[in-house]
């Protein structure tokens, strides 16, 4: 079923412990430990790229789309901070997502997220046992919209690992930039992170140019990253596949409505007792 979408000729990801799906493990490995990330190039087969972007472009008018001021931990603009704290940098996210509930169970990137063969690749890549879908109902997997003259800010991610697909680029701008494992699960790194926000970090950040149908992993809890501003006439897509190390892993009430403006009772429910893999900032 994988292979209807997946060149699994080329990423045989269906076949754990064959030579070639080994080969690919150890080249994400490697360009994770080196680089910070890995994007391994037509992942979905080229011929399902324009359905890729068209069931992305059908469900973007179902985001959320308010612009908010926010800063690069999440954390509510009005919390109490020492001075200098990087966290006192706010930034207008102008990017909108529209929820797992909102996407369809046939669509490409739904079969994807949910495929056995797919979680155990991305686990082995992660160097994991295995990896669980994120238990937010509606942060699991999601659709990044970007419309034109909008960014998505520097800001770290909740989930440790992130893996992610564009499904339509824009016509310039909206580009990826990121600065591999600036902070750790010991360490916050303010310094750096300081310099990044303040326009000082230019020798910290990398880019990339992604395409459709590519798959994206990198560490977006560690590595803290942006979108640039989109240009041109269309919007940029990106599927949000969000998946954990532990189980049971829910998104707090308050980064849950800024991101979706609603929450479900399972929100409500994880408030307190909220499962993360470290003591870092959200
Ligand atoms: O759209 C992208 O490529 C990045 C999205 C992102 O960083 C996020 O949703 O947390
Ligand atoms: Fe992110």
């Amino acid at each position: 079923m994988l292979d209807q979408f997946v060149d699994t000729d080329r990423y045989p990801i269906d076949k754990p412990g064959d030579p070639a799906w080994q080969e690919e493990i150890d080249r994400t490995r490697r360009e994770l430990d080196t680089v910070g990330c890995r994007v391994i190039p037509d992942f979905i087969r080229p011929e399902l790229h324009e359905s890729l972007r068209r069931e992305g472009a059908d469900i973007a008018p179902l985001a959320y789309y308010e612009t908010e001021i926010v800063n690069a931990y999440n954390l509510a603009i009005d919390t109490p901070l020492p001075a200098g704290h990087p966290g006192t940098t706010t930034m207008e996210r102008g990017n909108a997502f529209v929820a797992y509930d909102r996407v369809p169970a046939d669509a490409i990137i739904r079969r994807l997220y949910t495929d056995p063969a797919f979680q155990h690749f991305i686990a082995s890549c992660f160097g994991l046992p295995r990896v669980h879908e994120l238990a937010d109902p509606l942060s699991r997997l999601c659709l990044n919209v970007i419309n034109p003259g909008k960014s998505h800010p520097w800001h770290f991610d909740t989930n440790e690992f992130t893996v992610s697909m564009v499904t339509q680029t824009p016509e310039s701008g909206g580009e990826f930039q990121f600065c591999p494992n600036i902070r750790s699960a010991e360490a916050e790194n303010f310094h750096d992170v300081r310099a990044v926000l303040a326009g000082r970090g230019e020798h910290l950040i990398r880019r990339l140019t992604l395409r459709p149908g590519d798959l994206q992993l990198f560490k977006g809890r560690y590595s803290l990253h942006q979108v640039s501003p989109v240009r041109g006439a269309l919007a940029r897509h990106t599927a949000i596949f969000a998946y954990t190390e532990q189980p049971g892993v829910v998104g707090s009430v308050a980064r849950t409505r800024q991101l979706f403006g609603r929450v479900l009772p399972e929100h409500l429910a994880a408030q307190g007792g909220a499962v993360r893999v470290d003591q870092l900032l959200d």
